[in-house]
């Protein structure tokens, strides 16, 4: 393929041009020599989970496997592990805040601090702690005992699940789905789903569901709200000040050829927000320009960009299928990554290449990059000792080719900012959107979500999607590496967003100025979109006149994430589903191989849940599935 059929990111272009030049492989030419790929892994239709195994199921030739498991089993298997690693990683990353915030409550660890007492007590409410004439630590210890409990709790729901709406939470408890705790859910589903267990793909499903709801309402939602606590509430100053949208630029051009370069790629902030202070040190400075460089310049990729560009506005170099073509600039010095979506090619590159590639967490290591393991215990030391090693390495560089192409952007939109925009200080709530909706104004809302994917050309199933809804009024809602898409596309600026969009979305969106795109932070961070889900019903059920909708399912919203890889995407996917969000995915669908199961998703699930999955293969026809069932929504409301 050449490099405008891979994408029309300019940046991108260019710099793939220069790693064929060094002969660099990307993900695109591994993707090209892993073809074809396995039909029956495609579909789903391939179990492996015993030692009689692999079986796969033909339609007409085997329908069954050794044991006798069907296809609508094996894919329902399948399907639900998807949701266990994507429940379990963004899990495991709420646990890591927990511990972190429990301990910055107890003072052990230096460097971190209660810094947001407005959000730390909304969250102590929601965990029943007592908040009336009591120190804020005394408060902040209890809700850290509570959250990291909360992953270990055996029994009763979850404690966020308490912001859903009423209706929501019935048909949960109706069908018997309430999430009890974390660990439980992920470590149930995977009893479950083992040689020779359940057998039956409606309840193998339903274990699926609570793993899922467990990380939306669970992990990922400790995840969100406590780092808030911890580092800020996007869009909100710490203390006074005025809150405000957080302006950053977006794409390989934010690399800086006279600038230290080093790129924190990952999902955590928990290191990478002490690497953002220590790099503002007059000490640090001095160094870089010792070693010859002007300063140095903090950039990130993936959701540990998305962390720190939402609270501290720094730039993004890319998102997932660029990090190959970050280190291909030649001007990365090091590039330092936590865990998730980290490629092990970038450690293939490292010949090439004078970057340092470092890992920094006990959970994940690369064979040949440096371990440097962040200390929790004093982050700013170490910190520092990351950013001095980067420094150390900006004279080795060689040959430096950085694109040119950088687009500006607007990000900060948590559901406590996007509230305030709209309301402003006085009567900070979602009335103004719920009657935006209602009159028309705003057609709907549309969460667009995900990763990219090597499989099809990077972005090019977001950008123009994400533009046909903005032109048919539909505000856009986003996170993880499509919020970075469209950051990229600059979508997420109102100057050049807004021309884009229909006139009665632009109207509003003028008169508050913000851009028809939100950017709502990380892939943990798409709690914040079941938060504001909640809050659009509740608003409705105080006052009937501002109501589009008793329940998630009732509202005209909808979900996708077009480009997805991740086993993350199937589990925040479920959860969107069956908090009540019709949800499609581009893409080809691991269920596919059973017509039986695909069926209950697509369609049967609907009785239960309110909402359904779908599928679209290209972004025109994947937001007219979501502007159809908009207008369905609006329709069923008489609005
Ligand atoms: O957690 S969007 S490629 S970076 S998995 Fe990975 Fe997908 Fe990007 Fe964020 Ni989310
Ligand atoms: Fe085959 Fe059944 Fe074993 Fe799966 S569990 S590999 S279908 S025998």
């Amino acid at each position: 393929k050449n490099n405008e059929e891979m994408t029309d990111d300019m940046a991108s272009r260019s710099a793939l041009e220069n790693a064929r030049d060094s002969g660099v492989s990307t993900a695109w030419d591994r993707y090209e020599q892993q073809k074809p790929q396995c039909n029956f892994g495609t579909e789903g239709i391939c179990c492996r989970i015993c030692n009689m195994g692999p079986c796969r199921i033909i339609p007409g030739r085997q329908e069954e496997g050794v044991c006798g498991a069907d296809a609508a089993t094996i894919v329902a298997r399948n399907f639900v592990r998807m949701i266990v690693g994507g429940s379990s990683a963004h899990s495991d990353h709420g646990r890591g805040v927990a511990q972190t915030f429990l301990e910055a409550a107890k003072g052990e660890a230096p460097g971190y601090e209660i810094k947001n007492e407005e959000k730390l007590k909304e969250v102590a409410e929601t965990f029943d702690v007592e908040t009336e004439d009591r120190d804020i630590n005394e408060i902040a210890i209890e809700v850290g005992e509570k959250a990291v409990a909360s992953f270990g709790s055996q029994e009763g729901e979850l404690e966020f699940i308490s912001r859903a709406p009423e209706k929501r939470k019935d048909i949960w408890r109706r069908n018997g789905v309430v999430p009890r705790g974390i660990d439980i859910e992920n470590v149930e589903a995977m009893h479950r789903t083992t040689m020779g267990v359940d057998q039956d793909y409606k309840n193998i499903l339903k274990q699926g569901t609570k793993a899922a709801l467990a990380d939306g309402w669970g992990g990922s939602m400790i995840a969100t709200e406590l780092q808030d606590i911890l580092f800020g509430t996007p869009g909100q100053p710490e203390k006074g000040g005025k809150k405000d949208a957080v302006k950053f630029d977006a794409n390989l051009g934010v690399l800086d050829e006279n600038m230290v370069n080093l790129v924190v790629h990952g999902h955590e902030p928990l290191i990478s927000e002490m690497i953002a202070i220590a790099a503002q040190e007059e000490e640090i400075q001095e160094y870089a320009r010792e070693k010859g460089a002007e300063g140095i310049n903090i950039s990130g990729i993936c959701c540990t960009a998305n962390e720190l560009l939402q609270r501290h506005g720094i730039p993004v170099a890319g998102n997932f299928l660029q990090q190959e073509l970050a280190i291909s600039t030649g001007a990365v010095d090091m590039m330092m990554v936590d865990v998730q979506c980290i490629m092990q090619s970038l450690e293939r590159m490292l010949p090439d290449y004078h970057t340092k590639l470092v890992t920094t967490t006990e959970k994940a290591k690369m064979p040949m990059a440096e371990h440097i393991e962040f200390d929790e215990s004093q982050p700013l030391e170490s910190a520092r000792e990351l950013l001095k090693a980067a420094i150390d390495n900006f004279p080795k560089r060689e040959g430096v080719n950085i694109p040119e192409e950088s687009e500006k952007a607007l990000a900060g939109f948590s559901h406590e900012f996007i509230k305030y925009m709209l309301g402003g200080s006085y009567r900070s709530s979602y009335w103004p959107l719920n009657s935006n909706i209602k009159d028309g104004k705003i057609r709907g809302v549309a969460g667009v979500v995900g990763c990219n994917n090597a499989a099809m050309p990077l972005d090019k199933m977001h950008v123009p999607m994400v533009e046909e809804l903005i032109a048919n009024n539909v505000l856009v809602v986003q996170t993880g590496c499509a919020a970075i898409a469209s950051a990229k596309a600059g979508l997420m600026q109102p100057e050049t967003a807004l021309e884009k969009a229909g006139d009665g979305l632009a109207e509003v969106c003028e008169a508050v100025g913000i851009p028809p795109v939100l950017h709502a932070g990380a892939c943990v961070d798409n709690s914040r979109i079941l938060n504001a889900l909640a809050e659009m019903v509740n608003v409705g059920q105080e006052n009937s006149r501002l109501n589009i909708g008793d329940d998630v399912s009732e509202l005209p919203v909808a979900g996708a994430a077009p480009e997805w890889m991740s086993e993350k995407a199937i589990a925040i996917g479920h959860y969107f589903v069956t908090s009540g969000v019709y949800t499609v995915f581009g893409g080809d669908f691991p269920t596919v191989g059973s017509e039986v199961f695909t069926e209950y998703l697509f369609d049967e699930i609907e009785d239960i849940y309110g909402a359904t999955w779908d599928v679209a293969e290209t972004p025109s026809e994947m937001a007219g599935k979501m502007i159809d069932h908009i207008d369905k929504k609006r329709e069923e409301l008489g609005i």
